[in-house]
Order: structure tokens, then sequence, then C-alpha cells
């Protein structure tokens, strides 16, 4: 029921909460769009299972240009008890960032495009023996309408993260470029539950992670893979734990 191949901006824009217009409106419908076409797509034989954990399980598909690790990296998860705006809502605001993202020394908005989009500017913790890394990224939240092709979805959002240049993102470290999306989708369990009804034992949040990252010059292969296969989960388990703990007292909201 998750599979269709007609995705577009167009048809995902949530009705009740279109996104806000700004200079790079466009590109985050591209993004977006492009994002939830990879977060659907089917998982096959050439990617590989790199880590699993209860419901969590985590793909990587080995990539090289010119000996730069690529390799993209999907992961599925499903959390109980909040929800898919609670589980974006926490990804994307930059006050909670330094609370689950382990794999940071600083993070700061360079500029707020709209209240659903702002840049962002992040120095990663440095592994040795690489040079540190920093990210400067578009960071985006909407509201998507995937009733029409997921039955049981009571609410549906999507961050995207995805690298632009910014005349304030000075750096001396070399910029690793990214392209990465967390698309959640609430369900209820058991699925009859009335919306006005349900409680937060009733929630069930499926997400789906995406990330294509390029570290922007040359680490040793076997380097990159270890931080990915240790980080990854780390960050996985971190952050939906994180969000579990933070809403367990809180109103709802889909
Ligand atoms: O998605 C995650 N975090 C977001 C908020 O911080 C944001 C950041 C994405 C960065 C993705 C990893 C980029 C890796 C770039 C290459 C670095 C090479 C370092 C050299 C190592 C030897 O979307 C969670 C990110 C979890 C990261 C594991």
């Amino acid at each position: 029921a998750h599979k269709d191949a007609s995705f577009s901006s167009s048809n995902t824009i949530s009705k009740d909460m279109p996104p806000h217009p700004h200079r790079l409106i466009q590109e985050c419908h591209d993004k977006v769009e492009e994002n939830v076409r990879y977060s659907f797509e089917n998982i096959e034989s050439n990617w590989d299972l790199l880590h699993q954990e209860g419901e969590m399980k985590i793909f990587k598909m080995e990539q090289e240009i010119d000996g730069i690790v690529l390799d993209p990296l999907k992961a599925t998860h499903t959390v109980r008890k909040v929800t898919a705006n609670e589980m974006c809502r926490m990804f994307w605001d930059l006050k909670y960032r330094m609370d689950w993202d382990g794999t940071l020394d600083w993070c700061k908005s360079l500029e707020t495009l709209a209240p659903d989009t702002f840049v962002c500017h992040q120095m990663m913790r440095r592994v040795w023996p690489a040079t540190q890394r920093d990210t400067c990224f578009l960071s985006h939240i909407r509201k998507l309408d995937l009733s029409h092709q997921t039955q049981g979805d009571v609410g549906s959002w999507i961050v995207v993260n995805y690298s632009v240049d910014h005349p304030d993102a000075a750096s001396k470290c070399i910029r690793a470029k990214i392209n990465v999306c967390m698309l959640c989708q609430t369900f209820l369990d058991p699925p009859d539950t009335k919306l006005e009804n349900a409680t937060r034992d009733n929630l069930v949040c499926k997400i789906y992670y995406v990330a294509h990252a390029n570290p922007g010059g040359w680490v040793p292969s076997s380097v990159i893979r270890a931080v990915y296969k240790r980080e990854y989960p780390k960050f996985l388990r971190r952050f939906s734990g994180h969000v579990v703990d933070s809403f367990k007292n809180k109103p709802i909201t889909y």
C-alpha cells in the first residue's frame, strides 16, 4: 500500500497546511518530491543490512566516486507513543538539536527564510584521523498528504536537509554535502480508534530516514564506514528515545 511511482510535490502537499513561500521554495518542492520517492523505494538486492535492532533497520548501498565513499543510507523504524509531527518537529527545530545529535560541536541558524525553512550551519565533531567537517544546509519541514496512498495514515510530515551555499557560512575546515530526509507517518493502534479518543498508547509512528552524504574530500573508506556503522544506529536510538521522553506528558500534536 506504500508504493506509488507517481509522486509529485503537488499531490503530496498538505491541503490544510501548505508550505510558506520564500526564494528557495521551488528547490524545497523538488527536494521533498525526490526524498518522498527515496523513502518509499523498495530495498533491492543492492542494499546491505547494516544494522537491525528491534524495529529499527538500517541499510546502506556501497558507492564510491574517485575513492570518496558516498554510501547512501536508508533506515526504517517504528516508534510508539509519538506522532509524525512530534518526531519531525524535534528533528527540525534547532533548539533541540544538541540534546540528541552527539556528532556535533555546534549548530546555528544563518537565515530564516520562512517559519518552516532556515539555513543551518553545523560543525561536526572531529573524527581522528580525518580533518574536521562542517555542513551548511537548508532545513525545511512540511506536512504531507499521503492519505491517497497509505491506508490508516492520520498525519504525515517530512523534514529535508540539503546542502546550500550561504555567504555567512565561511569555514576553515572541509565542507561535507548532504541530502537527508526524515519522513514520518502516524497510525493508530487499534486502527479503528477514533482520533478524538486516542491516547499516547494508541500512537504508532513509522519513520523513514534517508541520508546521502559526500564527505567533501578523501577519508579512508574503512574509517568513514566504521563511523557510519557506529553513528547512524546511535543517532536513531538516541533521537527516537529523546522524542518519546520529551512528549510523554504533553498533549498530542498531529
Ligand atoms: O540527520 C542527522 N542529523 C541532522 C541534524 O544534525 C542533519 C545532519 C546530517 C549529517 C549527515 C552525516 C554527514 C556525514 C558527512 C561525512 C562526514 C565525514 C566525517 C569523517 C569521518 C571519518 O541531517 C543525523 C546524522 C547522524 C550522523 C551519523
